[in-house]
């Protein structure tokens, strides 16, 4: 009773590696064993060291526990293997045997076979489809030390791009990702990587150093495979959210800042060492309850207090950016929402570097920054920046647009572009926001503690997490277009403190139902 090649479940898919780093002192027949009785729900045999007879004898012992578990076991490479074993397939990899091959020899033996295929690019998925290939293998998605001479580190971005492309040619071909899948980020890339419309997602994941090098294999898997059923935390809703017009967002905005003035949601900030003070006092005045820290070792405790998280670039350091990973990856485990403020992100090697590693390290719901900063998030060429202030723009309103509800519909979160016009999108609904004031470019931390006040305002409406940006976004700009019209206001320095007084006036008169304030919505 071989499984069924045609009803395989590719959900959780192990792949076994050898080498004492991953193994460890760990029996490999046995640590297989462990996963299978786990859950994996398909085995990968990958040896790339022992010799044929050596091999065949481990196919064996392996084929006879998956088959007591209706789980398949595909050889690596080695068709030869693969026959010999009655394995139920090979897993060719772009330097191996080509699909076609592969199949021809299956044929000619009078075997049915499961044919998978490794690819790095659409070329590759496009081929292996053609090729007719049973299953894709697609990476590799992280860096991993498991495989040394990976070709492409494509991200949960690469891998939509080859999910689309594949959906084109063969809509119900089953794919896997590979590369550095592991319990913090497995939800999300599943999530992360389908496609915008819906049309396709991963069908599973391909594993080995999260199973394999875990002391307690079968505990390992059985958490996997409960995360590989569950969608990520900070999704909230599944539901088709409501369009957003000049009306309905007027009538819903102020009725979330009195929500937030009764709830006083904690806003955890991790930003930088400029805006410690004016991002607590933001967060005060408009009606959240600030709480500064750095720490990594605290995230995991305030992320179950239930608010939100700002990570800053601001003033960062390789020991910054491990903190910022670590304490994103305690928030997204909870569902707390997460806003990345990528400060300078195009300024410097090591800021576009940052950035990479913190969008591969975490799922953020808001990422806000000037034209050249998400610029630098899409990652579409080199953006130099000057420092990290704002300097000149160059895309046009429609091109903003364009920019940042693609960027949204990748990440599958919301983007933000602040400038003259504000441009924020969920990547199916797109907002024009031109309230604003010169003076927030004459200060420092504007941007910053734009930032903190929506991460406050997303801890109380997580639903809809674009109408909580537009709604910290407008009481901002409108606070600071309120502030320089007062007459006690002559520069920056007088606009900062009277700034503070116009949050907290807008925060008191919707307490009070008095929304006049929104007249000046532009
Ligand atoms: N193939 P881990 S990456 C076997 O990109 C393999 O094709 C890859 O190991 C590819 O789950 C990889 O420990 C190793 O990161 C994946
Ligand atoms: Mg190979």
């Amino acid at each position: 009773p071989h499984p069924d090649r045609n009803v395989v479940d590719y959900s959780l898919y192990l792949v076994t590696d050898n080498t004492p780093a991953i193994l460890g002192h760990k029996n490999l027949v046995e640590t297989v064993k462990q996963a299978v009785e786990g859950g994996v729900t398909i085995v990968q045999l990958r040896d790339k060291t022992s010799e044929t007879k050596d091999l065949i004898k481990i196919a064996n012992q392996l084929h006879e526990i998956c088959l007591a578990h209706h789980v398949p076991l595909i050889i690596n490479d080695r068709l030869d293997v693969a026959l010999a074993s009655e394995a139920e397939g090979v897993h060719l990899g772009q330097d191996d045997m080509d699909v076609s091959s592969a199949r021809a020899l299956f044929d000619a033996a009078g075997r049915k076979a499961i044919i998978g295929a490794t690819v790095n690019t659409d070329a590759e998925a496009e081929k292996a489809c053609k090729d007719g290939a049973d299953y894709l293998g697609i990476g590799t998605v992280f860096a991993t030390p498991t495989k040394e001479n990976t070709k492409f580190i494509i991200g949960t971005a690469g891998l939509q791009h080859i999910l689309q492309t594949v959906h084109q040619i063969s809509p119900h071909m089953p794919t896997v990702c590979i590369g550095g899948i592991n319990k913090a980020n497995l939800q999300r890339v599943i999530y992360q990587s389908a496609t915008p419309d819906g049309s396709k997602s991963i069908d599973g994941v391909a594993i080995v150093s999260a199973i394999m090098a875990a002391q307690d294999p079968k505990e390992a898997t059985t958490n996997l495979l409960r995360l590989v059923k569950s969608p990520p935390p900070f999704v909230h809703s599944q539901l088709e959210l409501s369009n957003l017009n000049r009306g309905s967002i007027l009538a819903v905005v102020p009725t979330i800042i009195k929500r937030m003035a009764a709830t006083k949601p904690l806003c955890h900030n991790m930003t930088n060492l400029v805006v410690q003070n004016i991002a607590a006092n933001v967060a005060i005045c408009i009606g959240a309850s600030p709480i500064m820290s750095n720490n990594p070792a605290e995230s995991a405790d305030l992320a179950s207090l239930g608010g939100s998280l700002v990570i800053n670039m601001g003033t960062t350091t390789p020991e910054v950016r491990a903190a910022h990973i670590a304490s994103v990856q305690a928030y997204n485990a909870v569902g707390g929402p997460v806003l990345l403020d990528p400060v300078g992100a195009g300024a410097t090697a090591s800021r576009r570097e940052g950035v990479k590693a913190l969008m591969a390290g975490g799922y953020f719901d808001v990422i806000k920054g000037n034209e050249g900063e998400i610029r630098t998030v899409a990652g579409d060429g080199e953006v130099k920046q000057r420092g990290v202030d704002s300097g000149a723009s160059t895309l046009d309103l429609q091109g903003r647009v364009t920019l940042v509800s693609r960027i949204a519909r990748r990440e599958r979160n919301v983007i933000l572009m602040t400038g003259e016009t504000d441009v924020v999108s969920d990547g199916r609904r797109t907002v024009a926001i031109k309230n604003g004031h010169a003076w927030l470019g004459e200060i420092t931390g504007s941007g910053c503690t734009l930032g903190t006040a929506i991460a406050a305002v997303l801890a109380i409406e997580r639903e809809d997490k674009l109408l909580a940006a537009v709604a910290a976004i407008l009481m901002f700009e409108i606070a600071a277009e309120r502030a320089a019209a007062r007459s006690e206001v002559r520069g920056p320095g007088t606009f900062v403190p009277v700034f503070l007084d116009e949050l907290y006036a807008i925060r008191e008169e919707c307490v009070r139902q008095d929304h006049k304030w929104l007249e000046a919505v532009k």
